[in-house]
């Protein structure tokens, strides 16, 4: 009976840790961004395009961080949105949030949210709902700002995860099973 739980305690802390994760280098804790980059800029050429740093961060010891308003993208393998269980990332910007963040999709169109917050400080937004149901995902960017008292914004832990899909063997057993339903019906 302690076996079991275990197993089961196990199998919630696989599910809570990002198994089927999409995104590389989610928290910044390599000490770079790459392979995140910069690929858009709204300053006017006078921000610094996204770095790492140490000098703050939402979990470890790193995150990313633009002073302007510039992209950071990351382009993936494409995944529909229907094999999507997750996405969600935390961001901070010290004055107030005022930010957007692109759903960019393999047929080339980009979805566009807004988040507007008063508490200058770390927030984790889950932004699944606003996945289109019919598309397929194939990059995730998000924006910092220009215009307020410290135009600074931090992100940290993004995440995109994937439904959990068999593995091999246990598809190799399914097609077995469902071989010997076969069989038996024949007969
Ligand atoms: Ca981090």
């Amino acid at each position: 009976m302690k076996k079991l739980i275990w197993i089961a305690a196990l199998a919630g802390v696989a599910m809570t840790a990002h198994a089927n994760e999409v995104l590389v280098n989610t928290g910044f804790e390599t000490g770079d961004v790459s392979p995140w980059v910069t690929d858009l800029d709204f300053s006017g050429g006078t921000g610094t395009a996204w770095f790492a740093t140490d000098t703050d961060s939402f979990t470890g010891k790193w995150c990313a961080e633009n002073i302007g308003n510039m992209r950071l993208a990351q382009m993936f393998t494409p995944t529909a949105t229907t094999d999507i269980s997750s996405i969600s990332f935390a961001l901070k910007q010290p004055v107030a949030i005022n930010t957007a963040y692109d759903f960019i999709y393999a047929d080339g169109s980009i979805d566009e949210f807004l988040i507007f917050e008063q508490n200058g400080d770390w927030n984790v937004y889950d932004v699944t709902a606003n996945l289109d149901p019919s598309k397929t995902l194939a990059g995730f960017g998000i924006y910092g700002l220009t215009g307020t008292a410290d135009d600074r914004s931090f992100v940290d832990d993004i995440h995109i995860d994937a439904k959990a899909v068999p593995e091999p063997a246990s598809m190799t057993a399914l097609a077995f099973g469902a071989l010997a339903l076969i069989r038996r019906r024949r007969k």
